[in-house]
């Protein structure tokens, strides 16, 4: 049976890729972090109890600042596969703790790759690189397009992108780089924007919530469902030799037009009005929905400098033939069935009926191995 161990397996990406892992057989191993409340709400409906017999799945506690933990871990659980992924992964936040990012996102990959290195087993690797690299460099990115980092995040994943090279050139590691584009789905983290929107839709329409506060709407990216991404994950670790490889859609959109699709899509149309920080999105007209706490007229997006950064990435698009060449790949989801998608499973979780046409784009797309099931969610469903 192969083993693989996953950092971040609490993450977005970790919970798809565990569930992927174990859809297709493999025994799976995560590094978990204590924390004073529970932090495995992604990944409670695939626990097993480790002592049932035909257990595959195991979560070690462990850190990324925890050098001598990681050997331990690698040394005894000996998989044949690792796909890190644990960081601090939000760009804003990483200019509020640049040093704490540059640990644990940068030094955090070498004590893992040292850790691999130190216990001598043999094992193939992967490195949650980042489309974040790029940077100020115009798109459409690719692999041979310059790196121009803009925030510590991305300087600190520019820094572990070049370790993993040099642990492939230097002591022959199976390492590949994965310079994944935004990938997003309906557990994507609760403060990147495009979720932000969709929460804050929710509860807009519940009357939970007044107004959306956003940074900097003309924000261009290219946002792919998560699910897909993780696929390329396991892809890249199929290959006779290791590589990098960007992987996105090929399509990138503002961040304006993704509030616009997902407010449409549950019925709210938007006006824009004003300019720069003082620019506000009205209620234009009312369908689907006829919530009682909004009316035409009302103001529901204002825009907070708050969330602008002090250094922005401002188009990502990816290029990507050399993914399409030698892994076969073709993006499945598009960004409309993502936003529907992301919607859909807000709104349930807020009690309000959805169109579901994103949660049937995505069945009959294949994910079959994943509901994007939440504990959290699952317990609302079911009236506890
Ligand atoms: P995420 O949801 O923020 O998950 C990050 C994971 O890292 C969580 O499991 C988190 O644990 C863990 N972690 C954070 N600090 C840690 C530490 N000190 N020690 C051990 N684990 C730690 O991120 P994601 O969206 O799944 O992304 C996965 C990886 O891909 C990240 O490295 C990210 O930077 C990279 N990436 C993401 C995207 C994207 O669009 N999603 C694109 C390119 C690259 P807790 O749950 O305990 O916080
Ligand atoms: O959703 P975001 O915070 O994602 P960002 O910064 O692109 O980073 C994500 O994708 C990277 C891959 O390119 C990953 F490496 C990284 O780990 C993370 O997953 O912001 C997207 C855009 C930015 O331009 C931001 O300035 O949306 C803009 N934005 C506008 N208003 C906002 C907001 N972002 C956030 N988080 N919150 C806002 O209110």
């Amino acid at each position: 049976m192969t083993r693989a161990l996953i950092t971040g397996i609490t993450g977005q990406d970790g919970s798809y890729l565990a569930e992927y892992l174990l859809s297709k057989g493999y025994e799976v191993h995560g590094v978990i972090r204590r924390a004073s409340t529970f932090n495995t709400g992604r990944i409670d409906h695939i626990y097993t109890d480790p002592h049932s017999p035909g257990a595959r799945f195991f979560l070690h506690y462990g850190d990324l600042s925890d050098a001598g933990q990681l050997t331990d871990l690698i040394y005894n659980v000996k998989p044949d596969e690792i796909y890190h992924l644990g960081a601090q992964s939000h760009v804003r936040v990483s200019f509020d703790t640049p040093e704490f990012t540059g640990d644990i996102t940068g030094i955090g990959t070498t004590r893992l790759l040292e850790a691999i290195r130190r216990s001598g087993i043999r094992t193939r690797y992967y490195q949650a690189s980042s489309s974040e690299l790029f940077g100020a460099s115009p798109p459409p990115q690719s692999e041979t397009t310059p790196f121009r980092p803009r925030s510590p995040y991305a300087a600190a994943k520019l820094y572990a992108y070049w370790m993993t090279v040099n642990y492939r050139e230097g002591y022959n590691l199976f390492a590949c780089n994965g310079i994944l584009f935004n990938h997003e789905s309906p557990r994507r983290g609760e403060t990147f924007v495009t979720r932000k929107v969709t929460r804050a839709l929710a509860n807009i329409l519940t009357g939970k919530q007044k107004r959306l506060y956003l940074g900097n709407i003309d924000a261009k990216r290219d946002w792919g469902f998560a699910p897909e991404y993780v696929e390329m994950m396991w892809l890249m670790l199929r290959q006779d030799e290791p590589d990098d490889y960007a992987v996105g859609t090929g399509e990138s959109h503002s961040v304006r037009e993704m509030v616009d699709t997902a407010f449409a899509y549950a019925g709210i149309g938007l006006e824009w009005k004003g300019e720069g920080a003082e620019e506000k999105a009205v209620v234009s007209s009312l369908a689907r929905h006829p919530s009682t706490c909004l009316k035409p007229g009302d103001t529901v997006i204002e825009i907070d400098p708050r969330y602008f950064r002090p250094t922005e990435v401002n188009h990502l698009r990816a290029d990507i033939s050399k993914a399409k060449e030698r892994l076969r790949w073709e993006p499945r989801v598009t960004f409309d069935e993502l936003t529907k998608t992301m919607v859909d499973y807000d709104l349930r979780m807020a009690g309000i009926e959805a169109p579901c046409e994103g949660i049937e784009a995505c069945r009959s797309k294949g994910f079959l191995y994943t509901d994007h099931t939440y504990s959290l969610y699952e317990r609302i469903r079911e009236g506890e």
